[in-house]
């Protein structure tokens, strides 16, 4: 039976309107979980609903989004490939110019050394490709897949006990309600292993299960709907681009009865149970130039049957397994305990309740631990700007790849929060700009090696648009930084050689060739360079300079593990004569260009000229103390206010700044001001890399290894006075644990992975230090003010006590 659907857009308006009796946590004999988010009340049924209030659930591939309304469920779903534009829409190119322009670049170069800084429209003008009409119809957008509907007829309006959480340490979200004596429940999960989201529908009364499910996809694609033995299948192409997608849902009734409807849904009726297994899948292939691959049948097929064969609990243990050996890595503890209230209610009430905030904040930490979890398992596309969740046809940036910070800061937290396997999406995409990316390096450039701007798409997008924004060349190079800090936390030598530095090399031969001699001073400088978003189109702004001290610095370094040594001899050439990038102003500032003209009013969301403090590691207190405070100047020019991801950038540098106080008031912003009910970052709108920002800022504040030094509780806010966190990881392969009380160290625990010496910081240390075994047995080491060295043989655990502890 074939029907093809309504095409109309998802139902907006709201359902109608229920009335639900919450469940106080003790009646509904739940103890305060430290990791489960929870409602009182369903998601309303809008965008905005969808926005601030649905809970996500997301296998790195694929997500899901749980509304829980009671006569009408709605689960939202999303398959990161799913994306209009791209080289299935006949005029893309990837970006580039449609035709050749002789000297355009130079043109601009002159400009720029004649007149200083220019509007970086003319540059866009002169270097950027020409928007489309309407607007990014070539680059397209991220979709939605479209919402799993589920209507119960038997329900009541007026339910009790209502209750719809998240618990981020199971990855398991549930609604459960009292409707005429029966109890409710329903869970979901979306697993990795299995490739698929899973949901299980209840009732404590035999026979209590009764709804009709139907999969809703939006306008904008061909859409068939069938429904045969219990299996709905919705499939058709995206209208922009022919991009073939294909939705199953499988429905599994225990008892009652189950019924294929010629319209493509499936009713149940008076079942005890119901489980459904949800897949999607779309032609899209990693590969450029088509970034076509076979249609999706066949695969989904096998994999929606293989995980019905398993049975609902054994899908449930694999993926909670699977789950616990990312999530449980890390413990976080500051000694908070949450109310017994909904987690809507801890959010606005932060700042009044020390147990709850501490508890909100380790909630909060653990979010951007789960989101990534949940968006970037390897073998599938990096986390966008929403992770892995849409609900629009047209997202806000569409949700996108934008590489002047956002898809960075995603991946700040990977490695410190011993994530280190969910970055393989990001080294993949990146290794995957490097076709286009040489073709965009020849055209605008006439430069070898591969260069990308400042958004990309899934369809290797590495031009620029004529938008002030999009000319950002420096992208590439920033992103490789992240690849050689993969090294720098595993020691991984397999990784460095065959995919970092090939990157990295690579990305670094673009910049052989597109950076110029400035005739001022003798110095290297990046032409034309512009602070991301802000100010006027010079040569050698800060932060394109910063960022390539941070490549040539990290490839020589590289180029000597890997033993090529021209390559290392080259990229010390470079850096004798890069300028750096570092100069303080007549008002005391880091400069934000070469030339001294910052604002002091400026209050600008984006701070890039403090790249070297964070993420990069030029400037700190500890090792260039002048820059330092110059950098606290412009900080503090700039404000506390900004975006949800500006205010997680300032947590990040604060914590570097070494001053955890400050930190500690930015993520108490970025909570009251930049936080959805559903704990959701919020730009606005909703933007996931302000969760990974506070994360990363977060860890920053209690462990740092970005000089050589591992730096144990290096910005310890007063409100975090007690406290203990387990398995965070530092670079040279280590595993971290602390404990402090009174704002004081009282132990550190290291395992050291590869073994050799390592050096620690505290000021704890100051007054003596015991170093031993994990067995206790005394490990020779030398101390130094608040440093202690010693040797560790690979795979060896160290206790770490101050004296007096
Ligand atoms: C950059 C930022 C904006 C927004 C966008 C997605 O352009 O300047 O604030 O975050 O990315």
């Amino acid at each position: 039976m074939k029907k093809r659907l309504l095409a109309g857009p998802i139902a907006l308006a709201l359902g109608a309107a229920l009335t639900v009796v919450p469940a106080t946590q003790a009646q509904a004999g739940h103890a305060a979980q430290p990791y489960t988010l929870w409602y009182d009340e369903p998601a309303p049924d809008t965008n905005e609903g969808w926005e601030t209030r649905s809970l996500p659930i997301g296998n790195g591939a694929m997500g899901a989004t749980v509304f829980g309304g009671v006569q009408a469920e709605r689960l939202q779903f999303n398959d990161k490939t799913l994306w209009t534009g791209g080289p299935g829409v006949s005029d893309y190119t990837f970006g580039n110019w449609d035709t050749p322009r002789p000297g355009a670049l130079e043109a601009i170069r002159e400009r720029i050394w004649k007149e200083g800084g220019i509007s970086p429209n003319d540059v866009l003008a002169a270097l950027g490709h020409k928007s489309d009409t309407p607007r990014h119809r070539r680059f397209g957008a991220y979709q939605s897949f479209g919402d799993v509907r589920l209507a119960f007829p038997d329900l009541p309006a007026q339910v009790a006990d209502y209750r719809r959480e998240l618990d981020i340490s199971r990855g398991v979200a549930g609604v459960s309600f009292t409707a005429g004596g029966v109890r409710h429940t329903r869970e979901y999960f979306a697993s990795a292993p299995a490739g698929v989201v899973a949901a299980r529908l209840a009732a404590d009364r035999p026979g209590g299960v009764t709804f009709t499910a139907r999969i809703a996809v939006p306008a904008n694609r061909s859409a068939t709907a069938t429904a045969a033995a219990g299996r709905i299948t919705v499939k058709g192409a995206l209208t922009s681009n022919a991009m073939a997608y294909e939705a199953q849902l499988l429905v599994l009734n225990q008892g009652g009865t189950r019924t294929d409807n010629p319209d493509g849904t499936v009713t149940v009726t008076g079942a005890d149970s119901v489980v459904l297994v949800l897949g999607m899948g779309t032609d899209y292939a990693p590969d450029y130039p088509t970034y076509k691959g076979e249609d999706p049948h066949a695969k989904l097929t096998t994999r929606v049957n293989a995980a019905a064969a398993r049975g609902y609990a054994r899908l449930l243990s694999a993926h909670r397994a699977d789950h616990a050996a990312l999530f449980d890595r890390v413990r976080l503890d500051l000694g908070g305990s949450l109310p017994a209230v909904p987690t809507d209610d801890v959010l606005a009430r932060y700042g009044t309740d020390p147990a709850a905030d501490r508890a909100l904040e380790q909630l909060f930490y653990q979010y951007g631990r789960y989101l990534l979890i949940a968006s970037s398992r390897p073998g599938s596309l990096p986390a966008n700007l929403q992770g892995v969740w849409n609900v629009l046809e047209a997202p806000p940036w569409q949700s996108d790849y934008h590489l002047n910070i956002n898809l960075q800061m995603n991946y700040w937290p990977a490695e410190m929060t011993n994530l280190a396997e969910l970055a393989e999406p990001l080294h993949a995409y990146v290794d995957g700009l490097r076709e286009p990316g040489r073709v965009t390096a020849k055209q605008m450039f006439g430069a070898d090696g591969w260069v990308a701007h400042h958004a990309s798409n899934i369809f290797g997008h590495t031009g620029a648009w004529d938008h002030p924004a999009y000319f950002f060349p420096e992208s590439g190079a920033w992103l490789v930084l992240q690849l050689y800090d993969h090294y720098r936390f595993t020691l991984d030598k397999r990784f460095l050689k065959r995919t970092a530095y090939p990157i990295m090399k690579e990305a670094a031969a673009f910049w052989h060739d597109f950076l110029q001699t400035d005739p001022r001073d003798g110095k290297l400088v990046a032409i034309p360079s512009r602070s991301p978003e802000i100010g006027p189109t010079t040569a050698g702004a800060a932060m394109s300079q910063q960022i390539l001290w941070h490549l040539f610095t990290d490839l020589r370094e590289a180029a000597e593990l890997v033993g090529d040594r021209k390559e290392a001899a080259a990229a010390g050439d470079v850096l004798a004569k890069l300028d750096p990038g570092l100069r303080i102003g007549r008002w005391g500032q880091l400069q934000e260009w070469k030339e001294d003209i910052d604002d002091p009013a400026e209050t600008h969301r984006h701070v890039s000229h403090l790249f070297s403090v964070h993420p990069g590691r030029q400037v700190s207190p500890r090792t260039t103390p002048g820059l330092a405070e110059a950098a606290k100047i412009s900080l503090n020019a700039r404000t506390d206010a900004g975006t949800g991801w500006s205010k997680a950038w300032k947590i990040n540098f604060w914590a570097r700044l070494l001053d955890g106080d400050r930190a500690h008031k930015l993520l108490g912003d970025q909570l009251q001001t930049s936080t959805l009910a559903n704990l959701w970052d919020t730009h606005p709108p909703f933007q996931i890399d302000g969760n990974f920002g506070a994360t990363s800022g977060m860890t920053e504040m209690l462990l740092q290894s970005h000089l050589e030094v591992i730096d144990l509780l290096p910005a310890l806010p007063a409100a975090w006075a007690d406290g203990s966190v387990s398995g965070l990881r530092a670079r040279g392969a280590h595993t971290v644990g602390l404990t402090w009380t009174s704002g004081r160290l009282s132990e550190a625990r290291l395992t050291a992975d590869e073994g050799g010496t390592v050096t620690l910081r505290s000021d704890a240390f100051r007054g003596g230090v015991r170093v031993t075994t994990d067995r206790g047995r005394p490990v020779a080491y030398t101390a130094d003010g608040d440093t202690v060295t010693f040797r560790t043989r690979p795979g060896g655990d160290y206790r770490i006590v101050p004296a007096g502890r």
